[in-house]
């Protein structure tokens, strides 16, 4: 799936900005037809969540309603239309003028429907975009989830009652665009890259829509390099492969992007669609239970990160986005996960240019295994299949995580994952497949995938206070781990809570001195084994949860505070990580 672009051939709208905004509590709006519009609203600011942004709203899970008249230019008479959501958290129904779109589950990917018919040129059109966000334990992540099918002691429980670690904010998270193609299009292009010596390897596969076009012009380049190739379409699709001899890998120290820009041809041979993509040249893989970045041992140093943030909940905001880059940088990181569910693409193209090694996380958080296992899955392939169409061509992108923390003890948990794994190899053999665990030893999956994931708190939720015992236990079942698997690992989480500004000497539970010795602490055990290929702390900032005794007011496991001041572990970290 191609990220919307203007050039000569496309545009786009933004539609992002105030909607008028409804709750619907009785979910009625569907029958009283609010498609076409209510008598009575607010305004609400798009992209952002509906939690925070009023009084009356910030445990509003139900369905709710977002309307906005836009205007299609007459311009576009001669192109197709297209309505595009980044993201709406978690079900999302889309009319315009009245008339039904299309449907959408899944909070944290793209979704884009051909609206040409729909809508009305050179005229005032009416959008009204229904976004539900019930917790139900039918969904992915789940929530709300009986006694009977998952047991949990009373005070585990929520409010809201999520089985998983982060607030639920709802609502459309990332931006609302109308944008237009050509009706010959080019519909996606896909890359793959290797490296022989120093030639880059660049292979391509182009696929187009509509029209009669029989050859795309490939052009691509950086400041040295130019090369120009044409390729020839068999059906819809056309494949190739361009060769650089000496090629600039990219990487976290050279995050070097090359420019392809794809034409599609007329038969006469005249341009009729353009796209440009920025693609890195890079290979990761396993060899011998260590991972190398083009041919070279990587050790991944970086966080677990939440998209979350006061007020606009997990809506898309761009300097926050430039600002966490500039604290990873600072910081020495090369690499983070996008637990516990994919990041914005604004998000994930920044990471292309600032070089950071990604592992891209579907929403498969607490996950539990019971009744409803067979939607589960239906609904995880398809959020793995969504994910690598919109992510596939990023450099950044280095392994795909099927899920976090699943609640994996029942014997069917094993063929959940085995289906997962093989269905993500088959859809993208080129980048690795890792799960990560909270069972470890008793995670049987864990010999399916490529990088083991495991997240650890002791220290934290056992042996608290201790800090020795904590890593002389991680020590062991790190080296237990790796004899039963012969497989690298990454420590994906590990961390305390600490309240900026609480402090203690002796260190204690929630002062920045303990958080910050039982990270070094951690680092110094994981460095210690040749086995281990990285680091990630938890987390990266404070983060908002739903209401439970054991979490004050936020999540305090981040190294920066929730508005990115760092804690005494930040300057820790920093003298680790940048030596
Ligand atoms: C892990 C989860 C993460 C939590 C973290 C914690 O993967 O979502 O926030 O623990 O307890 O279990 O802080």
């Amino acid at each position: 799936m191609l990220y919307p672009k203007m050039n000569g051939f496309r545009e786009v709208i933004d539609l992002s900005g105030f909607f008028d905004f409804k709750l619907d509590p009785d979910n009625v709006g569907e029958e009283k037809n609010w498609q076409k519009g209510v008598e009575s609203s607010r305004s609400i600011g798009i992209p952002g969540s509906w939690n925070e942004q009023f009084i009356d709203t910030r445990d509003y899970l139900g369905p709710t309603w977002h309307f906005k008249k836009f205007y299609v230019p007459s311009s576009w008479k001669e192109k197709l239309v297209w309505f595009r959501i980044g993201a709406a958290n978690y079900y999302a129904k889309v009319w315009i003028n009245g008339e039904f779109i299309g449907e959408h589950e899944g909070g944290y990917l793209p979704f884009q429907f051909e609206v040409t018919d729909k809508v009305r040129f050179g005229k005032e059109n009416f959008l009204s975009v229904k976004v539900d966000n019930q917790l139900s334990p039918e969904r992915v992540p789940p929530g709300n989830i009986p006694e009977e099918e998952h047991p949990r002691s009373v005070r585990q429980r929520s409010y809201p009652d999520v089985n998983f670690d982060f607030f639920p904010y709802g609502g459309i998270h990332r931006p609302v665009y109308l944008f237009c193609t050509p009706l010959d299009y080019i519909e996606d292009i896909a890359v793959t890259t290797s490296i022989e010596g120093k030639k880059g390897l660049i292979k391509y596969r182009i696929t187009k829509k509509g029209g009669e076009a029989k050859e795309a012009f490939i052009h691509l380049g950086d400041e040295n390099t130019r090369l120009d190739q044409k390729a020839e379409f068999r059906g819809n699709m056309a494949e190739g492969e361009l060769t650089i001899d000496e090629a600039t890998f990219w990487s976290p120290d050279n995050a070097h992007l090359y420019e392809m820009v794809v034409e599609l041809l007329s038969p006469e041979g005249a341009p009729i669609d353009e796209y440009t993509l920025s693609i890195g040249i890079r290979t990761i893989e396993v060899k011998n239970d260590r991972l190398y970045l083009n041919e070279k041992l990587i050790f991944l140093k970086g966080f677990g990160k939440h998209e979350d943030f006061p007020i606009i909940g997990k809506g898309l905001s761009l300097p926050l986005i430039a600002k966490d880059y500039s604290l990873m940088k600072w910081i020495g990181a090369n690499s983070f996960r996008t637990s516990h569910y994919p990041y914005s693409e604004e998000m994930m193209n920044m990471a292309d240019k600032e070089g950071f090694l990604v592992i891209d996380e579907i929403p498969a958080v607490g996950l539990f295994f019971g009744k409803g296992n067979k939607r589960r899955l239906s609904l995880c392939k398809q959020y793995l299949r969504e994910l690598i169409a919109r992510d596939k061509n990023h450099p950044s992108v280095i392994m795909w995580s099927i899920a976090n923390e699943p609640h994996s003890t029942k014997p069917e948990a094993k063929e959940f994952f085995r289906q997962l794994y093989q269905h993500t190899k088959k859809l993208d053999p080129s980048r690795l497949v890792t799960l990560v665990s909270m069972f470890g030893l008793k995670e049987e999956a864990l010999a399916y995938v490529d990088v083991i994931c495991l997240n650890r708190y002791y220290g934290w939720y056992t042996e608290p206070g201790q800090l020795d015992r904590a890593s002389h236990k991680l020590s062991r079942e790190l080296d237990a781990l790796y004899q039963t698997y012969k497989k690298p690992i990454l420590l994906s989480e590990f961390g305390a809570g600490a309240i900026a500004g609480v402090h203690a000497h002796p260190a204690e539970l929630f002062s920045e001195e303990y958080q910050a010795e039982l990270i070094q602490k951690y680092c110094e055990v994981i460095e210690s084994k040749p086995y281990m290929v990285g680091e990630h702390v938890w987390c990266f900032a404070d983060f908002k949860t739903a209401q439970v005794a054991y979490r004050v007011a936020l999540n305090r496991k981040g190294v920066f505070t929730r508005t990115r001041q760092p804690k005494l572990a930040a300057h820790l970290l920093r003298k680790i990580w940048i030596k």
